[in-house]
């Protein structure tokens, strides 16, 4: 319904950690919208809560090309199927403008979450929707894909991104 402002880093308000959902509501829908529509109108494929300021354990999701599968999460947890078993990517932030980084995480999870409903899933992702469904997750901890790499090139995305704030 609405498209929200997203917070850039490094905003502290990134930093504070999520509460759990616990009414399933129409204001959890509406707020799920919301992250739909503002993670496609920045051409995102991943967007949480906190990014907005909204600090409730919900994120989403559209790895597809058409941007047609849209995923929705509340309550997220990952377990890591096989801890040796790693992969890098370059992850992007809608928080992050602009910087893309490598980011080495588990390729074997299991995200279980509810569903708008309030309805306890499961699901095992495939590639990319499993590196996203982890840096989203991460979010609600108030954790940054700049905090897996080294902090004199956080420090340097850190002060270009203050500069270019108006
Ligand atoms: C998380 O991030 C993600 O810098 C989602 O100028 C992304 O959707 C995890 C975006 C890639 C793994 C791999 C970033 C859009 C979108 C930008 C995003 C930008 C415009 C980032
Ligand atoms: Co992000």
């Amino acid at each position: 319904m609405t498209i929200r402002s997203i917070l850039t880093f490094p905003n502290p308000e990134l930093r504070k950690i999520a509460k759990e959902v616990i009414n399933f509501d129409s204001a959890l829908s509406a707020l799920a919208d919301d992250l739909l529509e503002t993670m496609y109108e920045f051409k995102g494929i991943g967007l949480a809560a906190t990014q907005i300021g909204v600090h409730q354990r919900i994120i989403v999701a559209d790895v597809s090309d058409e941007q047609n599968e849209p995923y929705i999460f509340v309550n997220p947890k990952v377990k890591v199927l096989n801890q040796d078993e790693k992969g890098g990517y370059d992850e992007g932030c809608l928080s992050i403008p602009g910087f893309y980084e490598e980011v080495v995480r588990p390729l074997k999870v299991e995200i279980r979450f509810q569903d708008l409903d309030g309805k306890e899933k499961k699901i095992i992702p495939e590639g990319l929707l499993g590196v996203v469904v982890q840096h989203e997750t991460d979010h609600l901890d108030g954790k940054l894909m700049v905090d897996y790499i080294s902090s004199v090139k956080r420090q340097r995305i850190r002060s270009k991104l203050l500069k270019q704030k108006k």
